[in-house]
């Protein structure tokens, strides 16, 4: 059984989507550690939790890059819902010319297992996430830094662009109500809707691909 580490319900109601019942929350609160890059927190997210739960886990890490900010919050996200919370992040945004941003998550798993490492590095510089328009030509990474640690990880990249807008519609979890792609925002998709063309949605198939060539040796 694979653990999806998080303590974020929204995360998991996405990937059961992918995963059915191969998948079970893993209730885990790991360290992250301090970094620019989504890539380097899930992978060492996935680490310390795979020694955590002694099994197969997957951790992503997600975050909200806004162009006028410079890509912030990105890796900061989390922080930022908590502290000024995401109407705030709309009414900081609201005053800028171009309010374009993307939503990026880098799904990390760890199985113990060494892996065939794949050769695109992950793209440490462009907080925005636009670079990766490159990595989507690859199902999956593993970069230098990842394969510098004890325990092999592999990364599965997916990004979405959108605008960042006043809050609208009610389901989904943290800055869904004001992420708009193509006119909708992602709180007024379902779960299939938002899967179809999210960030999570891109990784997840990524990552489903790959496990399951995994699973049956191929
Ligand atoms: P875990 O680390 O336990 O998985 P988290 O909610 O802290 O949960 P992240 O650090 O990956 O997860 O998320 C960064 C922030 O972005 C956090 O505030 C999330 O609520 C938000 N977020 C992540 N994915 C999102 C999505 O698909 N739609 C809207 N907000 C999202």
């Amino acid at each position: 059984m694979l653990s999806f580490v998080t303590t974020n319900l929204g995360k998991v109601r996405e990937a059961t989507e992918y995963l059915d019942d191969e998948v079970r929350q893993f209730d885990f609160d790991y360290p992250e550690v301090q970094a620019d890059d989504l890539g380097t927190v899930a992978a060492q997210g996935a680490r310390e939790a795979y020694r955590a739960a002694d099994g197969p886990v997957i951790v992503d890490d997600a975050g909200l890059f806004i162009d006028a900010f410079d890509g912030f919050p990105g890796p900061y996200s989390s922080y930022v819902e908590d502290t000024v919370g995401v109407e705030r992040v709309w009414r900081m945004t609201e005053p800028e010319a171009d309010r374009s941003a993307a939503f990026k998550t880098v799904i990390a798993y760890c199985d113990g297992g060494p892996f065939e490492a794949t050769p695109e590095p992950v793209d440490t510089t462009d907080r925005r996430g636009q670079d990766l328009a490159a990595a989507e030509r690859d199902t999956a990474t593993t970069d230098e830094q990842v394969r510098e640690g004890d325990l092999p990880v592999k990364l599965f990249e997916g990004w979405v662009p959108g605008e960042i807008v006043a809050p609208r519609g009610d389901g989904g979890f943290g800055f869904d109500p004001i992420f708009e792609h193509d006119g909708t925002t992602f709180a007024e998709m379902s779960t299939e809707e938002k899967n179809a063309i999210s960030h999570r949605g891109r990784a997840l198939a990524k990552f489903a691909e790959w496990y399951a060539g995994r699973e049956t040796g191929e």
